[in-house]
C-alpha cells in the first residue's frame, strides 16, 4: 500500500485543440493546428481537431464524468484564438464566456481548475507574422495572459503558462512534425527563447490579476541514458539531456542556457536581449512535469565502443506509442527537479499511456495495461515523496481519448473511451481503478 500525503491533488488533464472541436464556431480564429491539419499529408489519416471530442458542446457531460471518477482537479488549456481570434487586439467575448461557464461548473462540482494558457494552438495570424521565432509573439502572449487572467483569475488559482516548450519549438520549428511544420534550426532556437520569455513576462501579470494564484510552467522531461558505457555514447546522452531537459530547466532556474549545448548548436543566439535571462528566471510557485518514458542514446561515432555491449538494457514493455515503460525515470526526474534544481513544489501534470483499447461485447472497455502503467508510476511518485520531494499532485493523461497530434485519433490515452463516430463516452476500467485510488488516497499493490 502506497499512501499519499493529506492534501495530495488527484486530477486528469486535457488540452483545448485535442478535445474541444468547434474549430470555427462563435468567433474563434484559426490556429496553427487548424491550418496544419487542413494541409494534406500532415496528420495520419488526414484527421483534424475540427470536432475532436466535441467538448465545446459536451462539457457538462464531461464535468459530470470527472465528478463520477472523483477527480479533485482538472488540468485543461485555453484556446488562444478562441479568446483573441487575431492573436491580439479584439477580444471574442463568446470564447471567454465558454471558459467562464466551464470554471463555474468545475467549482460547483468541487473540482479545482488548473488552467494552461498555451498548449500549442497559436493563432495563425501570429504565425503569419513570424510565429514564435518572432519576438512580438511573446508580447502578444502577455496581452492574452492578461485578458484571460483578468476574466478567470477570481476562480482559477493554479495557472500554467506553457505546456512543453520543447515540443512547441523542436517539433514545430525544427523537426516539422507539428504545426507550423518548419524545419529550421535558427527558428527553433529563437522560438524556444521567445516561449520562455513569454512565460517570464506573463508570470507577474497573472499574479497581479489573480491574487493568491500559484503560477508555474510545464516541461516534458526524460532521462537520457547512454546505450553503452562508451565515452562516445555517454557524451551523446549528455548532449541529448542538454537539448531536451537542460535547455529549459537551466534558464528557468537562473542558470542561463547550458554552455555545452550553445556550443553544440554553434549559432549566434542574437535573439537574446539584455535582461531576458532575468525575466525567464522569475521565481515560480511550482513546476509541472510531464513524464512518459526515457531516451536511450547512441552516438553516431563510436569506434572505441567496438568491444563494449551496444545495449545494456533488457527488453521492456512498450506502449502503443512505441515508448518504453520506464517508471523509475519518474523517480529520477522528481529527485532531479527537487535536489538539483530546487523548485519549490512539483506536480506531475501528465503521465499515462496509449494502448489499443476496444469496446468488449459486454460494452465495457478493459485496459489492464494502463492500470499497470499508472500503478507502477504512482509507486515511483510515492517513493519520491518519501525521499523528500515536494510533490503536490498527479494528473493522469488523459481524461478522454482525444486527438493525438500528428497521430490523429489512432492513439488512445484516455481514462474515458470516446467513440468518435457517436461521441459516446465509456469509463474504462482504469477510470474505475483511479476512482478507488483517489478515494483511498493510496495505491494498493
Ligand atoms: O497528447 C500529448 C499532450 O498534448 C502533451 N504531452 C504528451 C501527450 C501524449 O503524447
Amino acid at each position: 500500500m502506497h499512501t499519499f500525503p493529506e492534501g495530495f491533488v488527484w486530477g486528469a488533464a486535457t488540452s483545448s485543440y485535442q478535445i474541444e472541436g468547434a474549430w470555427d464556431e462563435d468567433g474563434k480564429g484559426e490556429s496553427i493546428w487548424d491550418r496544419f491539419c487542413h494541409t494534406s499529408g500532415k496528420v495520419d489519416n488526414s484527421d483534424t481537431g475540427d470536432v475532436a471530442c466535441d467538448h465545446y458542446h459536451r462539457w457538462p457531460e464531461d464535468v459530470a464524468l470527472m465528478k463520477e471518477i472523483g477527480l479533485q482537479a482538472y488540468r485543461f488549456s485555453i484556446s488562444w484564438p478562441r479568446i483573441l481570434p487575431q492573436g491580439r487586439g479584439a477580444i471574442n467575448l463568446a470564447g471567454l464566456d465558454f471558459y467562464d461557464r466551464l470554471m463555474d461548473a468545475l467549482l460547483e462540482a468541487g473540482i479545482t481548475p488548473f488552467a494552461t494558457l498555451y498548449h500549442w494552438d497559436l493563432p495563425q495570424t501570429l504565425q503569419d507574422h513570424g510565429g514564435w521565432p518572432a519576438r512580438p509573439t511573446a508580447e502578444a502572449f502577455v496581452e492574452y495572459a492578461d485578458v484571460v487572467s483578468r476574466r478567470l483569475g477570481d476562480r482559477v488559482k493554479h495557472w500554467i503558462t506553457l505546456n512543453e516548450p520543447f515540443v512547441s519549438a523542436f517539433l514545430g520549428y525544427l523537426e516539422g512534425s507539428h504545426a507550423p511544420g518548419h524545419t529550421d534550426l535558427d527558428e527553433m532556437l529563437a522560438a524556444a527563447h521567445h516561449l520562455l520569455l513569454a512565460h517570464g513576462w506573463a508570470v507577474p501579470v497573472i499574479r497581479r490579476n489573480s491574487p493568491q494564484a500559484r503560477v508555474g510552467i510545464v516541461l516534458n522531461l526524460g532521462p537520457c541514458i547512454p546505450a553503452s558505457p562508451s565515452v562516445a555514447d555517454r557524451a551523446a546522452a549528455w548532449r541529448e539531456d542538454g537539448i531536451l531537459n537542460r535547455w529549459y530547466l537551466n534558464p528557468l532556474a537562473a542558470r542561463g542556457y547550458p554552455a555545452d549545448i550553445v556550443q553544440h548548436y554553434g549559432r549566434p543566439m542574437d535573439f537574446v536581449q539584455a535582461n531576458d535571462l532575468e525575466t525567464i528566471a522569475v521565481p515560480l510557485d511550482f513546476v509541472g512535469l510531464n513524464y512518459y518514458t526515457r531516451r536511450i542514446v547512441r552516438s553516431n561515432e563510436v569506434p572505441e565502443a567496438k568491444n563494449l555491449p551496444r545495449t545494456v538494457f533488457p527488453n521492456r514493455e512498450h506502449t502503443a506509442m512505441g515508448w518504453e515503460v520506464y517508471p523509475e525515470g519518474l523517480y529520477e526526474l522528481l529527485g532531479r527537479l527537487h535536489f538539483e534544481y530546487r523548485f519549490p513544489a512539483i506536480y506531475i501534470t501528465e503521465n499515462g499511456a496509449a494502448y489499443a483499447d476496444q469496446v468488449g461485447s459486454d460494452g465495457r472497455v478493459d485496459d489492464p495495461q494502463r492500470v499497470a502503467y499508472f500503478k507502477a508510476h504512482l509507486k515511483q511518485a510515492a517513493r519520491a515523496i518519501r525521499a523528500g520531494v515536494p510533490l503536490r499532485g498527479y494528473f493522469a493523461w488523459s481524461l478522454l481519448d482525444n486527438f493525438e497530434w500528428a497521430y490523429g485519433y489512432s492513439k488512445r490515452f484516455g481514462l474515458i473511451y470516446v467513440d468518435f463516430s457517436t461521441q459516446q463516452r465509456i469509463l474504462k476500467s482504469s477510470a474505475h481503478w483511479y476512482r478507488r485510488v483517489i478515494a483511498a488516497n493510496a495505491v494498493v499493490d
